[in-house]
């Protein structure tokens, strides 16, 4: 590691273990760990450093750990499903996992004496979860449907691998990334929807067409901003760059811009030189002021950008005046037509992003038979199987598993969106994924809804859930009912995602759980046009 801004006096109590020992040591002691069982392990080997890993303690499952895998652009084959389905099986006392909102997975339940075979089994297909928790990158993301959507304008799966290759050291592990500051959240979009909602990310990059580049070679060193803008040929595609969007418990932000445009051959050296400048220069004193963005505060975005320029080693072309983020999202549930002719891929709603082993070895089993052997994750906890052919669709839409995955749920249950809440997660005031989808059931059975409106909940104000993105975000939080405390939730509104992306804002607090179907109901009469069924009027 190279320099670090802060003196040692004012280091965090993070700072201070990460310089004892680096998460990423963590990986040879695994072995040993197996034969000692979690109760003997050192607690912030246990609590903190199996995350460099991607090994979580639970605190409301004491020895039954959480596993979060890589899963670059949100995309696995059958082979590495079927793997995570044994492993959660075989391993997972509770038998479950979750697709998480950075289209990832989260396996349930596992032991520490596992995990030496676990691994072998995920070296065995390519599968990995180290860096994926704590002070590093988390999962990349890019277009749910890149390589399949007609309307893309770049596909974004080979460079979320290598950017992940290039932090991951091919999923080896790289000890000049598994130190930052804090964590960091990096997107990529290609398609006009912004499937990924770059907007929440430290780091995202979004198309754009610049006017004027001499070489189209585009190559590292190829484009600089000496490269004359009156040598003007047709535009040619790239990314405009955003910067330092992100939630935490203290402060929420969409990103900005950086005023600067990459061409597809520079944006892994960006992420690169972005995250030495944050690594070396992020706030190592205070955790809630470490994000990228109270770093862009304290210098200014105009030096940031020449920090990051002098590490790329050139300077960065002012950005697209406009970026082709120009549709309204899509969730991509439902079955499309491909650009290859006669395939089509088909999102399963995966109901609050949950799927038990025997889900897993039947969507693995759905991919091979009926597609590619490929899957893919969207941000909305959900699941694509591409590569399907017109004449095999109709068999595939009646496999059984389409009645609990549907194809054509209702309005609000299709965009439903939680985070783990307090079955698994000790920062949660609430529980969320099981009370998400009884709230949008009764919700359902009252309302009629003309349009999918996008609920999100999330535990507590950390958003895992997204709340600020959604038409009505739900955060947990402790309310007061005739002077006792109770469960709660804080709602958000106004979140737009797609083009015009904005953040949603507090606009009602404290409400207790018990009380919010009533709420539910008329927000979304007054807002979203649903109307009362007949039966619930008279
Ligand atoms: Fe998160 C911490 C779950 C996406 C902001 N998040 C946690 C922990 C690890 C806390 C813990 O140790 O219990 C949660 C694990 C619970 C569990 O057992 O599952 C947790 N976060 C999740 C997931 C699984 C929610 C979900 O159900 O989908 C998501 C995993 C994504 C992944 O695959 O890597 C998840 N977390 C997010 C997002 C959304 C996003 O990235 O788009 C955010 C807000 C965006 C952001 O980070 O800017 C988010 N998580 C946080 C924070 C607040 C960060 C901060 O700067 O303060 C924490 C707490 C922390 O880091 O100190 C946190
Ligand atoms: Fe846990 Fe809070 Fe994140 Fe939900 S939002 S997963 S409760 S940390």
């Amino acid at each position: 590691m190279t320099e670090v801004a802060t003196t040692t006096t004012t280091l965090n109590r993070f700072e201070k273990f990460k310089a004892e020992k680096d998460g990423l040591a963590i990986k040879s002691e695994i072995e040993k760990f197996a034969s000692i069982g979690w109760e003997a392990m050192d607690d912030t080997d246990r609590d903190h450093r199996l995350k460099w890993v991607g090994v979580f303690f639970r605190p409301v499952t004491p020895g039954k750990f959480m596993m979060r895998m890589r899963m670059p652009n949100g995309i696995l084959t059958a082979a590495q499903m079927q793997v995570l389905a044994e492993v959660v099986q075989r391993y997972g006392d509770d038998g479950s996992a979750d697709i998480t909102t950075r289209q990832n997975i989260q396996l349930r339940g596992i032991r520490i004496e596992d995990l030496p075979e676990i691994f072998h089994k995920f070296h065995a297909v390519g599968l990995t979860s180290v860096q994926s928790g704590m002070d590093n990158v988390r999962n990349i993301t890019g277009d749910p449907v890149a390589g399949l959507d007609a309307d893309e304008l770049f596909d974004t799966r080979k460079l979320v691998q290598q950017i992940q290759d290039m932090l991951t050291n091919k999923g080896e592990g790289n000890p000049e990334f598994t130190n930052l500051p804090r964590k960091f959240n990096i997107a990529i979009t290609g398609g006009r929807d912004n499937s990924v909602h770059a907007e929440i990310n430290d780091l995202a990059f979004v198309p754009a067409f610049r006017e004027g580049i001499g070489d189209q070679g585009s190559g590292i060193g190829k484009i600089t901003a000496q490269s004359s803008i009156s040598d003007s040929q047709s535009p040619i595609f790239g990314f405009n760059i955003l910067v330092g969007g992100f939630f935490s418990a203290k402060r929420c932000e969409a990103a900005i811009p950086l005023d600067a445009w990459v061409s597809p051959a520079d944006v892994v050296a960006v992420c690169r030189a972005v995250l030495e400048v944050f690594r070396d220069h992020g706030s190592r004193a205070n955790r809630l002021k470490s994000r990228l963005m109270w770093l862009i505060d304290e210098w200014g975005l105009e030096k940031f950008r020449s920090e990051v320029e002098q590490r790329l080693g050139k300077p960065f072309l002012p950005a697209a005046p406009k970026d082709e983020i120009d549709w309204e999202k899509r969730d991509h549930i439902g079955v499309y037509k491909q650009k290859q002719p006669e395939l089509n891929y088909v999102g399963l709603h995966i109901p609050v992003g949950r799927m038990t082993a025997q889900d897993m070895f039947e969507i693995a089993r759905l991919a091979d038979v009926y597609g590619s052997g490929e899957i893919r994750f969207t941000v909305e906890q959900n699941i694509i199987i591409p590569n399907i052919h017109d004449s095999s669709l109709v068999f595939f839409l009646a496999e059984p598993l389409l009645e609990k995955f549907s194809i054509d749920p209702k309005p609000l249950t299709r965009s439903l969106v939680s985070c783990t809440g307090a079955q698994f997660c000790n920062f949660a005031l609430i529980e969320t994924k099981s009370r998400a989808q009884a709230v949008i059931k009764a919700l359902e059975a009252d309302l009629e809804l003309t349009r999918p409106v996008r609920i999100h909940w999330t535990g507590c104000p950390n958003s895992c859930g997204q709340p600020q993105v959604a038409d009505i975000g739900l955060m947990g939080t402790k309310a007061r009912k005739n002077g006792k405390a109770v469960e709660g939730v804080d709602i958000y509104m106004g979140g737009k995602v797609g083009k015009e992306a904005q953040l949603g804002t507090c606009v009602q607090k404290g409400v207790p759980c018990e009380d919010l179907l009533p709420v539910l109901r008329e927000l979304l009469v007054k807002n979203f046009d649903a109307r009362l069924r007949e039966s619930v009027l008279v």
